[in-house]
Parts: C-alpha cells; structure tokens; sequence
C-alpha cells in the first residue's frame, strides 16, 4: 500500500517536469456563447416584435427540419438566474449574448422602446456582473425585426439608418455596462445563407445578387454604428466595438498555383468579401474577386457588374471601423481549381468562383453536415488574418462541436474537438497572434436555426421536453472548466463525476 502510494507520487513527480506545459495567459478572456432567438423564446411576450424568424418558422415550419421554432427554445428569458449560475460552475471570465432588435423596438424602428426588453438585458447584464462575468454583447444575431424584412432588410441601403438608430438605443441603456460591443454577427451567413442562398431567413435565393447588395450596405451599417460609438460613446464609456466574421479555414488541396489561387478566391468569397472592407489598408471588396464577378457579369449579358462597388467616400468611411477582428471558427476545407468541382446556378457566388472543395474522410464528422475537426485550423485561419490585416486585436467568438440529440453526456467527441481547437490556439499564441479570447458555442444547447434541434452544441444539455427547460452539463463542461481553472490543457483529465458545483470566488 505505501509502495503503491510512494509509486504514484514519483509518478505524478516525473510527468509533472517531463511535460512542458503550455499555459493561457492569465489575462487571456474565456467565455462562451449564445444568441437571442436561440435560447430566449417568449416570442411574444412583454410587448416583442416579429422578427424574420418568428415569422418563417410560424409561416412556413417545413423548411426547419424537426418543423420546431424557437417560440420557447431554452426559456433564456425566464432563466436568467440559472443562465449566470452556469456560467459561475464554469468559471466564465465572459459571456457572449446578443439582443434581440424586436424585443428593444418592436416596430424595428425607434419610435418606440420596449420597457419591457430593456429590463431584461439590464437584469441578465447586471447578475452577470456580481460574479465579475464581463458581457460582450452581440447586437445583431440574425433576428431582423419583420417590418423592417418588408421593407427590403439588408438589400435597402436605409437599413444603415435604422440599424443606427438602434445601436443608439443601445449605447444609451446598456453602455454603461458593456464594454465590448460586436454590431454584427456573421455577415457571411446574413447576406449569403439568408439573400444569396436558402440557408437562413429570409431565404431570399437573390442568387449572385443579394450577397453582394447586402455585403455593401451592412459595412456600411456596421461603419455608421462603429462611428456613432466611437464619435459620441468611446470617450465617456471606455468600451470597444467591433464585428464578428465566420472565418473556416480554406487551404489548397495541393500546392500548385492554380490551387493556391482557387483557395485565394475562395477566402474572397467566403469572408474577404465582408473584411476587406473594414480591415484592409485600401477597403472596397476583394480585387480578384470583383475582377471574377464583373467579368462573369459581363458574359453573362448583365450591363452592370453584380457586385457593387464602394466609392471612394464609402471605403474611407468603412475601413478602419472596427476595433478587434471577431472571428467565429469552426473547420476547414481544402480547395481545388480543377477536382471536386459542382454546378451551382448561374448567376451565383459559388458560379462566379467556379472553385472546388474537399473534406478529408478521416477528419472526425460531428452531427453537422459542414462540421469536421481538421488539424490545427485555428491556427491556420488566424496567422493568414494576422499577417494579412496586420495583426489587430482578435477575439474567437465562437468555436464548437454538435452532437446528435440522443447522445449520452459523456460527449468525448466534443472533449476531443475542444482540446484540439485550444491546442490550436495555443498554437496562435505562440506565433504572436493578437488573440486576447476564446468562447465556445454554445453555453447551452439551443435552436440550430434550420436544423431546429436535432444538432445540439452545448455545453449543457438542455431538455427541451420539460417546461424547466431543464440544462444539464455534459463531460465537454467540466473539460473546459478544469482547462480554464488551471490554463492549460492536460488531456488525461477525467471528471471524477458529473456532478457540478461553483468553485469559490465565482
Ligand atoms: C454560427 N459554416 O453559424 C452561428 O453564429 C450560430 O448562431 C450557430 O448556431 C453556430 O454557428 C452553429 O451552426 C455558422 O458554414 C454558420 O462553417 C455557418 C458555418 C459556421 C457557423
């Protein structure tokens, strides 16, 4: 017995000084993530507005595949205790949630200001902050109030007004409070999935046209809220603003110059096309792909180019707009000039590049179609945007695994995914990065847009069969409690039970 003992200390002993341990540093801010019609539900309670996805679900339920909504989702909106006391057991430095536009201004516009909506970001923001859990708000998370879906959305350039007006609305009750403010989440899924494409409401199908229409006028949005806080907020308020863009990783799939350029184009289309703008030295739109698509335009007999250009005024009023990089990372794909290449529409973004893409097999596959582990992506995508756009402040807004809702707690796939990713980041640190956070997707499990709940990404598991909405913590929880507890990554950790508690000092 004493022997056995006295053995496992020398062994303790010795893998502690072989194994150099990579740390976090102690500022570095871990957080997670959620976004408003996601998790809140209460639809329409307390005086909310329709937004775009209230009404595609409640008009047109086939297109999400359970035919679910988010009506009630994870009852974020009567949770608000539980939703801290989560991020307490986790020992979240911050948390990520966006605002819901319709329940701020139910009409969409500011005429009129939801009482009702403000107290409950007021009550959610101020129970965060008697922990010391720092909210980072996103200010728009894809629920666009539905009058303003009437009146054309992204594709009306007034929509740069009336997002402004909103921001101010929001600088005004919660800047106080907030310091890090993102105006948009994901510019690539609002203008490609939801106007280019059939992936997210509006699911407008303005194939080759609407992605681009509204690329320009949400910079222009983003640049009106970022110049609005930075003219009349900053000085009082101290915080920062900027966006958050979905950057996979695209490599070549060999390293030809054909690929290297197929991949080159493929980054132009699927994030360049909404950071170029903003974090360029020049702004306007990536030069070969605007190149491509007047060209293809041209053939195509349209007088005009489909993608619209920035005039010189509008490019020195975008660039420089934004005071980090959010990047919300995933996977990777490579890219081919000449293999793996598919038809698509004509006109159309994915026509315009004519590129093709390629998954490995043997990276892991989750419950998401278009989600695999690919080796060190992070890294990848982050030392590209580092070098490319002279390494600004970054945050990972989001980075997460989806599993299939009958799968046991004991979630190793999402434990394998997250220890790589952070290996990954750590990867991004040492290479000089600007990286200062990294928050999962997601908090809880909640409403996967199209895919309705039958992908899950939570950390907690959320029963969606109980009126308590029921959240419960998965293996993936502890994991990333114990990686934040001692800032670093030990890969034998296992949780001796999944029995939550909150350590002392959260
Ligand atoms: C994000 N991709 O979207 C969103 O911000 C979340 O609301 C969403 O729930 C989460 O990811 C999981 O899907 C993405 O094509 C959309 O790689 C598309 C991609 C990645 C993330």
């Amino acid at each position: 017995m004493k022997l056995a003992v006295l053995l496992s200390v020398v062994a303790v002993c010795h893998t502690a000084t072989v194994k150099h341990e990579r740390r976090f540093p102690d500022d570095f801010i871990f957080g997670c993530a959620t976004a408003a019609y996601q998790v809140e539900g209460a639809w329409n309670e307390d005086g909310k507005g329709e937004n775009i996805w209230d009404y595609l679900t409640h008009t047109n339920p086939t297109v999400i595949r359970d035919q679910s909504n988010g009506d009630v989702a994870a009852d974020s909106y009567h949770h608000v205790e539980r939703d801290v006391e989560m991020m307490r057991e986790l020992g979240l430095d911050a948390y990520r949630f966006s605002l819901s536009w319709s329940r701020i201004l139910p009409t969409g516009f500011a005429n009129e200001v939801n009482q009702a909506g403000i107290n409950y970001y007021n009550n959610l923001i101020n129970e965060m902050l008697k922990y010391n859990i720092q909210p980072i708000v996103t200010m728009y998370h894809w629920d666009l109030p539905q009058r303003l879906q009437e009146l054309g959305g992204f594709i009306n350039p007034l929509i740069a007004d009336w997002y402004e007006d909103y921001a101010k609305v929001v600088f005004d009750n919660f800047g106080d409070r907030v310091k890090l403010w993102i105006t948009f989440n994901e510019p690539r899924e609002i203008c490609y999935e939801g106007y280019g494409a059939t992936g997210l409401a509006p699911i407008l199908n303005a194939t080759g046209v609407g992605t681009y229409i509204c690329a320009k006028n949400l910079a222009i949005a983003h640049a009106k809220a970022y110049h609005l806080y930075n003219n009349e907020y900053k000085a009082r308020q101290g915080g920062e603003c900027g966006i958050t863009i979905s950057v996979n990783w695209f490599g070549p799939l060999t390293d030809s110059e054909e690929d290297e350029f197929a991949a080159e184009l493929r980054r132009q289309a699927t994030w360049g096309l909404y950071a170029e703008p903003i974090f360029s030295a020049e702004g306007g739109f990536p030069k070969e792909l605007a190149a491509r698509v007047a060209e293809k335009s041209a053939e195509q007999g349209f007088p005009w180019s489909r993608m619209p250009e920035f005039t010189d005024e509008e490019k020195k009023f975008v660039r420089g707009t934004s005071d980090f990089f959010g990047v919300n990372h995933y996977t990777a794909f490579l890219v081919s000039a000449t293999k793996h290449i598919q038809q698509h529409a004509v006109p159309s973004l994915l026509d315009d590049i004519g590129v093709g893409s390629y998954v490995p097999p043997e990276w892991m596959k989750s419950a998401s179609s278009w989600l695999t582990l690919a080796p060190n992506s992070i890294y990848n995508a982050l030392t590209h945007l580092a070098s490319k756009y002279n390494n600004p402040v970054f945050y990972i807004t989001e980075n997460g695994w989806s599993n299939d809702p009958t799968a046991s707690l004991e979630d190793d796939d999402r434990v394998t995914y997250y220890r790589a990713a952070l290996e990954s980041v750590l990867n991004t640190l040492d290479a000089g990065v600007n990286l200062k956070g990294y928050m999962t997707w997601s908090l809880m499990d909640n409403f996967e847009w199209l895919k309705g709940y039958t992908e899950r990404f939570g950390l907690y598991e959320v029963d969606f069969s109980s009126p308590e909405r029921t959240r419960t913590p998965r293996k993936s929880a502890f994991v990333y409690k114990e990686i934040l507890r001692t800032r670093t990554i030990d890969n034998s950790y296992e949780p001796s039970s999944l029995i939550m508690t909150i350590d002392e000092g959260h």
